[in-house]
């Protein structure tokens, strides 16, 4: 038997948020961004993740020199936390450049403000020494229908996929699906849709994909499977473990708290395809209740943690011989029974 995988994890500094919401401000005291780093390790994470402007506030504002300074003072930062920076995303969603899209849009002068910022983002990712970039395509997409030609949109996020494959001859791309909001209908809702586009690009290898639990399930899809398509094709390059109840906001619930089972059957499929084995991180993007006192709030990122390793103990005693002779048998209700029966502890 191979050696089972010691998990790394990681987090964003926007998972410490103050709790603001689209109803309500925020209910906490803000927490200093860079003193959110010296929280990851005694909560047991390895791994940063990043949007460019987590790394340099204000980077639209700033000359290539200062951008380069200030990513390479977070970069020692992190060095003395002893702390990984697994990604940098371009946040292409928050300036008045992008309220119809970055890529997309189908302004040329946004289109190229988006290309600009990408380039920055990739200098980030170097600076701060990061190996991937992840394109979460926010406001990729439409709210009416006949406002874009989805057609041509399709060809420019290629196009712009092609132009960071020459830009950085090392840097992965990793797109985070997610089939809606802020959008009414986003480009690239699925994995399916983001690994085509992978195999369609000039150098397929360095482009990946980054499934997020609750937007799978926003996508109406089992996030275990999504995970399970990007494993087959080698392109799982990193995860977003949550939550989500149901066809809602994206909500970022803690790890199997609304769905257990499908918690346990994506740790199983992670674990089954030996995921993190390469280095890969168990990613969180989970929420803080906006009930939660206290700054900073940590409770929802250790406790997601925990999640993830008490399921992948479930996981590792799961009686597989069992599990064969009910599949042989094709006795599928004995094996529902047996999985309810495991995760709920009776023997
Ligand atoms: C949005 C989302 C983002 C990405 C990073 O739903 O999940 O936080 O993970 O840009
Ligand atoms: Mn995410």
């Amino acid at each position: 038997m191979s050696t089972p995988t010691t998990y790394r994890f990681s987090f964003g500094p926007w998972n410490i948020s103050e709790g603001g919401d689209p109803f309500g401000p925020t209910v906490r005291a803000e927490y200093p961004h860079e003193a959110k780093y010296a929280l990851y390790k005694p909560l047991g994470f390895d791994g940063v993740q990043f949007h460019d402007d987590d790394v340099v506030p204000g980077m639209d504002d700033l000359t290539p020199d200062q951008i380069s300074k200030k990513a390479t003072e977070v970069k020692a930062m992190l060095g003395n936390q002893g702390l990984t920076p697994e990604f940098v995303a371009p946040r292409l969603w928050f300036a008045d450049a992008t309220v119809d899209g970055g890529y997309t849009s189908n302004s040329a002068a946004d289109r190229q403000y988006a290309w600009d910022r990408t380039q920055k983002c990739i200098d980030i990712a170097n600076a701060v020494g990061s190996k991937a970039v992840v394109l979460w395509l926010a406001r990729e997409g439409s709210y009416i229908r006949e406002s874009k030609n989805a057609r041509v949109a399709y060809d420019r996020l290629l196009e712009t996929i092609n132009k960071m494959l020459d830009y950085d001859k090392n840097i992965e791309i990793w797109i985070e699906p997610k089939p809606n909001e802020p959008t009414d209908q986003a480009y690239v809702p699925t994995i399916g849709h983001a690994i085509a586009l992978a195999y369609a690009s000039k150098d397929s290898k360095r482009v990946k994909g980054l499934i997020e639990t609750a937007h799978a399930l926003l996508a109406g899809l089992d996030p275990s499977d999504e995970m399970a398509f990007a494993l087959a094709h080698d392109k799982l390059g990193s995860v977003h473990l949550n939550d989500q109840n149901g066809l809602k906001y994206d909500q970022d619930k803690n790890f199997g708290a609304a769905n257990l089972r499908a918690a346990f059957n994506q740790v199983r499929v992670l674990e089954e395809n030996g995921y993190g084995s390469k280095g890969e991180f168990i990613g969180l993007d989970v929420k803080a209740m906006r009930t939660q006192k206290g700054s900073p709030i940590t409770a929802h990122l250790a406790n997601s943690r925990t999640i993830f390793l008490h399921l992948v103990d479930k996981v590792r005693s799961y009686d597989r011989k069992l599990e064969q002779q009910y599949i042989e048998a094709r006795d599928y209700e004995a094996l529902e029974l047996f999985v309810l029966n495991h995760l709920m502890g009776v023997k």
